[in-house]
């Protein structure tokens, strides 16, 4: 699989880093998809977004239905965490925690297998759902709880929300995958996503030279 590369501009970022150690250069990547969707993604499919007032109306990665996508990055710059941050468009008529032949219904972000959100989303008024928790908290929200805007479009209208993450992260590789389970059809309840940007603060080395070096000169005097 072609992997992305967020190295080019490593050097960039390392100069940077030693000629200004109060500010370390972020090195990100982002795709808003209105040219296509790169090699990086596991599926290639797009559609035009829900609209909402700020948000929507735009070509997004989706939509799907109970299917899992991946986006593989290369992140080979020594770093320590990793920052994710999208919008996740939630279509029609999801039934969030509901318990039947029709919910709950799930969706995740797992970042090279570990788990960043497991939750329910609901554009239903009578159901609830588990976001902003995960699912196994067992929270019971109203439906559309932290949605940064919602309309009334279409089959029980559509919500999107804005999520952002930032987890521990060192690996020279970085899989983020997103997928959704027990849902029913695609024009019944589906997901896109749009707008993601996924970014790594290299570590200043010489900054941490310098930082053993002056722990070291601490100890010494102790
Ligand atoms: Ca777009
Ligand atoms: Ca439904
Ligand atoms: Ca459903």
């Amino acid at each position: 699989m072609n992997r992305k590369t967020l190295a080019v501009l490593a050097a960039i970022a390392v100069i940077g880093a030693i000629s200004n150690i109060s500010q370390a250069a972020t090195i990100s990547y982002s795709e808003d998809f209105e040219n296509g969707v790169g090699s990086e993604w596991s599926a290639s499919n797009t559609y035009t977004t829900p609209t909402f007032t700020t948000h929507g109306n735009s070509i997004g990665l989706g939509r799907f239905g109970n299917q899992a996508v991946t986006l593989s990055l290369n992140t080979a710059v020594p770093h320590n965490e990793a920052t994710v941050s999208f919008e996740l468009y939630i279509n029609n008529s999801w039934d969030g925690n509901v318990i039947s032949n029709v919910g709950p219904d799930h969706w995740n972000l797992t970042e090279n297998g570990e788990t960043l959100l497991d939750t329910t989303f609901s554009n239903v008024k009578s159901y609830t759902q588990s976001y902003p928790d995960n699912y196994s908290d067992g929270s019971d929200y109203y439906y559309r709880t932290g949605a940064a805007e919602s309309n009334e479009d279409g089959f029980y209208g559509n919500s999107v929300y804005e999520l952002s993450y930032t987890f521990d992260h060192t690996a020279n590789f970085l899989d983020l995958t997103f997928s959704a389970s027990h849902l029913q059809g695609l024009n019944d309840e589906s997901w896109g996503i749009d707008n993601i940007t996924v970014s790594i603060i290299p570590e200043p080395t010489s900054i941490l030279l310098l930082g053993a070096a002056l722990a070291g000169m601490r100890f010494k005097r102790k």
